[in-house]
């Protein structure tokens, strides 16, 4: 019989990232005791005696704990210690030699990197696949056309599916800061998720192995039970304007109850919009802060309840600061907008939100037409500086519902109408005022409002989160332009300000015009 195996938390070993004070063996028996679920052995340069030595000294361990060891790519080394299997990859042995030779009873996993090599690893028999390279690495030198991303392997993953029963993995740059978004980002259409991820050096480099793992392992279980993509495929089809409404009404309620404890929404922002963004994170209830600093956001992540990050005044001073926030928010799973200001205008702007969306993922994109059609690859809508121009999408709610599809997560499109989508359900707000396309930061100021009630329900209803925060700016922007003392756009500014601090879940309730789209 082939022994069962979980590829849940998938340890890659590599005998260069042992400290001196440790053996390999150790560390995977912390790495183990922290929930690693099945162990590779990968020794790139030892001696055959050496290798077969050290993959006893392994094997001791993952026997004691019932968890298989695979030899990577040593079909003899593999017989020599009767390990459970082996990892090959695309220059070694053929899978069907490597069968021919170890019978039907033992494990056999294949690297792959494209469609094609996942089919052929299927019909050659392979127990799973490796899909990589997911992300740049240090590990293994590799060219940069063999990098994935995770569309990439979303890709590979989704003809596998189509191909027949598979099991697989992901590999490459993959670690706590990232492992949620890959595994929700390269869900298949239909929802299925790869098994789990593949890591070399974020255990095996890490200080504490044990701990190491149990973050990973955590974040892999996040991914399968608690995010917002894993429960997607059930949870949120064909939504009423009504029901939306009465749970974005809910969300309201909810943050502006909490006496004193306020939502801490940390704002990586632009400079034109920040005094804004921060009174009017104020006025619906939330606590802004706006600290730019790489160094202080990992002091800073425990407490923060929404991340909004707008590069309307981008500048490369800034990224690391952004990169900091974001892989912290990631490893809290604390919700992430994004504001893609003005990101058709320049290259630097367009590169650093695709590293954005590749690297962290986000749970909201905000964006105006011109921003949605460039994140789209269209030239339906065209920009000037950081606004749309011309008519707009002939169809809005598809461009919306297939970027919301293409990153997993919720698009709030801002425009004469604005649009909200989780991919499956797509809405349009009527709600507003013209008199908000006359100030600056409107739309940013939409941002922070998503930010700060989608906090409550980011993994459970963030369509809901995001519907409440553009509406309660529009209608509190309805009220201010015609209450008595606005005379134009300077006196509509603190006017609106007011009116998002007066808003209630009643009065959004009465007074929302939200339909399917
Ligand atoms: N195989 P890290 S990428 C061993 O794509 C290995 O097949 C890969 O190391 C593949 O987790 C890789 O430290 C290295 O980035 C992964
Ligand atoms: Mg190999």
């Amino acid at each position: 019989m082939k022994p069962d195996f979980n590829l849940t938390l998938y340890l890659v070993t590599d005998s260069g990232m042992v400290p001196a004070d440790k053996t390999l063996a150790q560390i995977v028996d912390e790495a183990i005791q922290g929930g690693v679920t099945i162990v590779q052995l990968r020794e790139k340069t030892a001696d055959t005696g050496a290798f077969i030595a050290l993959a006893r000294s392994l094997q001791k361990v993952t026997k004691n704990y019932g968890v298989p060891l695979l030899i990577n790519d040593r079909i003899d080394v593999a017989l020599a210690i009767d390990a459970d299997g082996v990892h090959i990859g695309q220059d070694d042995m053929s899978l069907v030699e490597a069968r021919r030779i170890l019978g039907p009873n033992k494990i056999i996993g294949m690297s792959v990197q494209t469609a094609a090599e996942a089919e052929a690893a299927m019909c050659d028999g392979a127990d799973y696949l490796g899909i990589g390279v997911c992300f740049d690495t240090e590990t293994k030198q590799i060219s940069t056309d063999a990098l994935r991303g995770p569309a990439g392997v979303r890709q590979v993953w989704e003809h596998a599916l189509e191909v027949g029963p598979v099991r697989a993995v992901t590999i490459g740059g993959v670690n706590e800061y990232n492992a949620v978004h890959v595994l929700d980002y390269t869900r298949s259409a239909k929802g299925v998720p790869l098994e789990g991820v593949a890591v070399v050096s974020a255990i095996m480099a890490a200080e504490d192995p044990c701990a190491a793992a149990k973050v990973l392992r955590s974040q892999v279980s996040f991914a399968m039970e608690r995010s917002w993509a894993s429960k997607q495929a059930t949870a949120y089809v064909d939504r009423s304007a009504a029901s939306v409404c009465q749970a974005a009404a809910g969300v309201v309620a909810r943050v502006r109850a909490t006496d004193g404890a306020r939502p801490l929404v940390q704002h990586m922002t632009n400079a034109v919009v920040m005094n804004d963004c921060a009174n009017a994170c104020l006025a619906l209830g939330g606590s802004p802060i706006m600290a730019p600093a790489a160094e202080e956001q990992a002091d800073l992540a425990r407490n923060v309840s929404a991340l909004v990050v707008n590069i309307g005044t981008l500048t490369s001073a800034q990224i690391p600061g952004i990169r900091a926030a974001m892989r912290c928010a990631r490893l809290y799973n604390t919700p992430i907008v994004l504001d893609p200001v003005g990101m058709g205008i320049s290259t630097f702007r367009k590169s650093f939100v695709y590293e954005i969306l590749r690297d962290y993922g986000v749970h909201v994109i905000k964006a105006n037409a011109g921003e949605v059609a460039s994140l789209l690859g269209s030239d339906e809508v065209s920009m000037q500086g950081v606004d749309s121009i011309g008519a707009g999408f002939s169809d809005p709610a598809a461009a919306v519902s297939a970027l919301s599809r293409r990153h997993r997560c919720i698009v709030v499109m801002t425009g004469r109408a604005d649009y909200v989508s989780d991919g499956t359900s797509t809405f349009a707000v009527r709600n507003g005022h013209p008199m908000q396309a006359c100030i600056s930061g409107s739309g940013c100021m939409v941002g922070t409002a998503v930010a700060t009630f989608i906090q409550t329900v980011a993994h459970e209803d963030p369509l809901a989160g995001a519907l409440a925060g553009l509406v309660a700016v529009n209608v509190a922007a309805e009220h201010a332009a015609v209450s008595a003392d606005v005379r134009g756009p300077g006196t509509f500014r603190p006017a609106f300000i007011d009116e998002m601090h007066r808003l209630s879940d009643d009065i959004l309730l009465s007074e929302m015009r939200v339909e399917r789209a």
